[in-house]
C-alpha cells in the first residue's frame, strides 16, 4: 500500500520503529558500549524500508534477487540486528549477547552475519559499495533488485561519499537509493550543517529526484531530518550522548515508555517478496583457456602482460569485471577495455571509491573483479582496503608503475611503500611477477583465490625467463639461476630478478656463482624453499628489492628467518626519496641494480672469508 492510505499498516511500522529503539536500548545497556541514540534517529527510516519499501526474502538474506541494504553508518548496528529480529532471521535473545567475545553480533556490522554483505564501520565507505552493488545490477545482472545505503549527517564530510556521488550520478544507477540520515549532531561536536543540508547538498552536487515512486535515470537520495536519540527524552537532539550505553534504571524507564507506545493489535508485516530476475553466477574453476604464448626472450613490462592476461580471462569468463580509475592506458587495463568494454569500468580519479565498487560488484559472487591503478595511488585507498580485508571481500587489486623502475616521473608517481601496505593484512596474497609469463599466472591465480589479492607490476619491458608451461602456484618460489657450487642466494623479484641474473652472469666470470630464488608471491613468501637454498649457500641470503627498507621483501625473509642458526641475512632496498631519472640511472644511485648486487655478493664472501 503507499503510505499514508492504511493507518492500521502506518501504526504496525511505528510500532516496529518503537521495537528497534527498546531492542537497540537492551540490546547497548547488555554490553554497556554502543550508539543508542545513533540508532533512535534512524528507527522510522528501517522500519519503513525492511517492512514497506525493500523487497526481500528474509529467510534467505544473502539471495542475490533481493534487494541490498549496506548501514553506512555501521557504528547503529543494534539497529540493524533489530530489523533482522523483527523479520525472524536472529531471535530477540540474540541481542543481549551484542560485542560479546563469543557473538556474532560485533559491535559494527560484518559479513559473520548472513545479512551483511561488506563490514562498515570506518565511515564514509558504505555508499561506494552501494554504487559498486548497483551498478551490477543495472549493467552486469540487468536485474530489478534495488540498493539502500543508509548513511550519517557526520559521515557526510568523508571525501569518499562525494566521489560515490558522482559515481552514482555519472553512470544513473537508477536502481540506487542513498538515505542521508540528519540527526544534526556527530560525535564531539555538531556536523557541519547541523540541519541545514538542503541548500548545500542540493545544489553543489546533487542532480536527484527526492520522490521515491516516480520514473527517474538518476540515483535517489533522501535527506531525512532526524533527531538524534529520538525517543530517550534526556538525549533527544543533545549534544553528549554519543557512544554511550543508557545506565540500566535510564534503559528501563525508557523502554517503559516506549513500549506504552507500541498498539497491541497491530497486524504483523512481511517485506515483499522480490522479483527473481538475476541470473545465477558461477565464479569457481576459472582458469585460463591455454598457456602463456610468450616466448623466452623476448621482451614486455609485466604492466602489459597484465592487461594481456585479462583480456583473455575475459574472453572465456564472462564475469570477469575490470575497474581502473582514468590510468587505464599506464596500468595496461586498457587492453581489456578495448576488447571487452561493456565489462570495463572507469572509476575516474576517484581511487578510494574505485575500491570500494570493486567490493559492490565482488559482493554476493556476482563478478570476479580486478582493479588497478598506480600502486602509489593505492596508499590514499588503504583503509577501504583494509575494510575489504576485514569484510574478506574478493577482489583483486593492481599496482602498476611500482618502484623507481618507475624512472622518469619521480617519486611522486613511485609505489614504494606497497608491499608493507598489503603484508600488513591478515590472509591478503601479494604476487610480485618479474615476466610476462608470471604475470599471466599471478591473473589466473588471483582469480581463484579468496580475500583480497595485490598484483604488482612494473613499467619497463623485461625479458621472458619462464617457459609458458611452468607451473604457478601461491607460496611457490622458483628458483631461476643455480649451479653446484653457489655460495650465496640472492633473493629478488619483479624487475629485480633480471638485475640479479646479470649480476650472476658477470659474477661467475670472477668464479663467484650465486643462486637467485624468484619469490613469485611475497604473502605467503615460499620461506621453505629460501630457507633450503640459503642452506647450501651456507646460510648467506640477499635480499634485494625495488621498494623502501620496511615492510618490503627483505623484512619479510628476516622475520621468517628468525628462528634459523647460522645465517647471515643482507638486504638492499631504497633508503632515501628517489628522484627523477632513467630507470637504470636511479637503480644505480639507490643501490639495487646488477653492480650493486655483485658488490653486495662479494662483500658478503670477503667479511665470511676474514670472520674464518
Ligand atoms: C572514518 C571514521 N572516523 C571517525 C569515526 C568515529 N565515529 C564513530 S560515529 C562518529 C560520529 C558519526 O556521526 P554521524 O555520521 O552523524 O552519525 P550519527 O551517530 O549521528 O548517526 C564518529 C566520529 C569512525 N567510525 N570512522
Ligand atoms: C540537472 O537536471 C536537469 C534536468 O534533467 C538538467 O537540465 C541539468 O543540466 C542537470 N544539472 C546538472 C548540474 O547536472
Ligand atoms: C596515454 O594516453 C595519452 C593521451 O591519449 C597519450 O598521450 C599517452 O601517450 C598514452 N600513454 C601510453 C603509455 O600509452
Ligand atoms: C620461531 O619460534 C617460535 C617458538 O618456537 C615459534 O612460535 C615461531 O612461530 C617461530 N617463527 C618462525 C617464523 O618460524
Amino acid at each position: 500500500p503507499a503510505l499514508g492510505e492504511d493507518s492500521s499498516f502506518l501504526q504496525a511500522l511505528r510500532n516496529i520503529a518503537n521495537r528497534l529503539r527498546i531492542n537497540s536500548i537492551k540490546a547497548t545497556t547488555a554490553a554497556g558500549s554502543g550508539y543508542p541514540t545513533s540508532c533512535c534517529s534512524v528507527a522510522e527510516i528501517m522500519s519503513v524500508l525492511f517492512f514497506h519499501t525493500m523487497k526481500y526474502r528474509p529467510e534467505d538474506p544473502r539471495s542475490f534477487n533481493n534487494d541490498r541494504f549496506i548501514l553506512s553508518k555501521g557504528h547503529a548496528a543494534p539497529a540493524l540486528y533489530s530489523m533482522w529480529v523483527e523479520t525472524g532471521f536472529l531471535k530477540e535473545s540474540d541481542l543481549l549477547s551484542l560485542c560479546q567475545v563469543d557473538s556474532s553480533l560485533e559491535g559494527h556490522p560484518t559479513p559473520k552475519q548472513q545479512f551483511v554483505d561488506v563490514t562498515t564501520g570506518s565511515l564514509g565507505q558504505g555508499l561506494g559499495v552501494a554504487c559498486g552493488m548497483a551498478y551490477t545490477g543495472k549493467y552486469f545482472d540487468k536485474s530489478s533488485y534495488r540498493v539502500y545505503c543508509l548513511l550519517g549527517d557526520g559521515e557526510m564530510s568523508e571525501g569518499s561519499v562525494w566521489e560515490a556521488m558522482s559515481f552514482a550520478s555519472y553512470y544513473q544507477l537508477d536502481n540506487l537509493v542513498a538515505i542521508m540520515d540528519i540527526n544534526r549532531l556527530g560525535q564531539s561536536d555538531p556536523a557541519p550543517l547541523q540541519h541545514h543540508v538542503e541548500k548545500e547538498y542540493i545544489h553543489k552536487y546533487l542532480n536527484c529526484s527526492c520522490a521515491l515512486n516516480q520514473p527517474r535515470h538518476q540515483p535517489t537520495a533522501i535527506i531525512a531530518k532526524t533527531i538524534k536519540g529520538k525517543g530517550i527524552p534526556a538525549a533527544e537532539d543533545k549534544l553528549g550522548w554519543h557512544a554511550k550505553a543508557l545506565p540500566k534504571d535510564m534503559a528501563e524507564m525508557v523502554m517503559k515508555d516506549l513500549q506504552s507506545r507500541i498498539t497491541s493489535s497491530s497486524k504483523h508485516l512481511y517485506p515483499p517478496s522480490p522479483i527473481e530476475d538475476s541470473p545465477p553466477v558461477s565464479l569457481r574453476n576459472i582458469r585460463m583457456p591455454s598457456a602463456p604464448s610468450y616466448k623466452p626472450g623476448e621482451k614486455i613490462a609485466t604492466r602489459k602482460a597484465y592487461g594481456m592476461a585479462l583480456a583473455k580471462l575475459g574472453r572465456y569468463n564472462e564475469r570477469v569485471v575490470v575497474l581502473d580509475g582514468d590510468t587505464n592506458n599506464l596500468t595496461c587495463s586498457e587492453i581489456f577495455k578495448n576488447e571487452h568494454p561493456n565489462r570495463f569500468v572507469e572509476c575516474y580519479i576517484a581511487q578510494q571509491n574505485m575500491v570500494t565498487v570493486a567490493m559492490g560488484c565482488a559482493a554476493r559472487e556476482r563478478n570476479l573483479v580486478f582493479a588497478s591503478t598506480l600502486a602509489s595511488f593505492f596508499t590514499r585507498a588503504y583503509d577501504q582496503i583494509r575494510m575489504a580485508a576485514i569484510s574478506e571481500s574478493n577482489i583483486n587489486l593492481c599496482g602498476s608503475h611500482c618502484g623507481l623502475s618507475t624512472g622518469e616521473e619521480g617519486p611522486s608517481l613511485m609505489g614504494l611503500e606497497d608491499m608493507a601496505m598489503f603484508r600488513a593484512l591478515p590472509r591478503a596474497t601479494i604476487f610480485y611477477p618479474s615476466d610476462g609469463v608470471s604475470t599471466e599466472k599471478a591473473v589466473e591465480l588471483a582469480a581463484t583465490t579468496k580475500g583480497v589479492c595485490y598484483i604488482r607490476t612494473s613499467r619497463q619491458d623485461n625479458s621472458i625467463i619462464y617457459n609458458s608451461n611452468e607451473d604457478f602456484h601461491v607460496g611457490q618460489a622458483k628458483v631461476v639461476f643455480q649451479s653446484k657450487d653457489d655460495q650465496v642466494t640472492v633473493v629478488a623479484a619483479g624487475v629485480i630478478v633480471h638485475e640479479a641474473l646479470a649480476a650472476a652472469e658477470h659474477l661467475k666470470k670472477e668464479r663467484i656463482s650465486v643462486r637467485v630464488i624468484d619469490p613469485f608471491t611475497i604473502k605467503p613468501l615460499d620461506i621453505k624453499t629460501i630457507i633450503d637454498h640459503a642452506r647450501v649457500t651456507r646460510g648467506r641470503v640477499l635480499t634485494v628489492e625495488d621498494h623502501y627498507y620496511e615492510g618490503g621483501l627483505g623484512e619479510a625473509v628476516s622475520s621468517a628467518v628468525v628462528n634459523e642458526s647460522g645465517f647471515n641475512l643482507h638486504r638492499l632496498a631504497v633508503s632515501h626519496i628517489p628522484r627523477s631519472g632513467k630507470p637504470h640511472e636511479l637503480m644505480k644511485i639507490y643501490g639495487i641494480d646488477r653492480d650493486a648486487i655483485a658488490q653486495a655478493v662479494r662483500k658478503m664472501l670477503s667479511s665470511s672469508a676474514n670472520a674464518k
